[in-house]
């Protein structure tokens, strides 16, 4: 009788752990994957933002890129573009128009333009 009874423990014991276990797993999985997806869509964007000083619109070419949570409080001085080659000077990006021959780069495409000029 009291080997019996041993055994329906454990039958029973085995028998809970594996109801606990059947229900505990997808609980956990499913635990995880809702953490998993949070962390996903709550966390930070993955964009690289670079500073933009002159406020033109383009940030700093040689800037280094700093992470969204990276610019609290002054994410409109961050842009997610680099093209500007020079942050100190608003007219100076690249959709300004590049004045020739003034030795200055307006429009960042690697140099002054030169025109050829029909003066000389
Ligand atoms: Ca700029
Ligand atoms: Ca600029
Ligand atoms: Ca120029």
């Amino acid at each position: 009788m009291k080997k019996l009874k041993k055994n329906d423990n454990g039958y029973n014991n085995f028998m809970t752990r594996k109801i606990l276990l059947s229900l505990v797993l997808p609980i956990f999985l499913l635990v995880s994957a809702i953490v998993i997806i949070g962390s996903g869509c709550g966390g930070v964007p993955k964009d690289e933002f670079y500073i933009d000083a002159d406020a033109d619109g383009f940030g700093n070419s040689s800037a280094k890129p700093v992470r969204f949570s990276e610019t609290q409080g002054e994410e409109e001085a961050y842009v997610v573009n680099n093209k500007d080659c020079d942050d100190t000077n608003a007219n100076i990006h690249p959709n300004a128009i590049d004045i020739p021959n003034n030795g200055i780069d307006e429009d960042c495409d690697g140099g002054d333009t030169i025109d050829g000029g029909t003066d000389n």
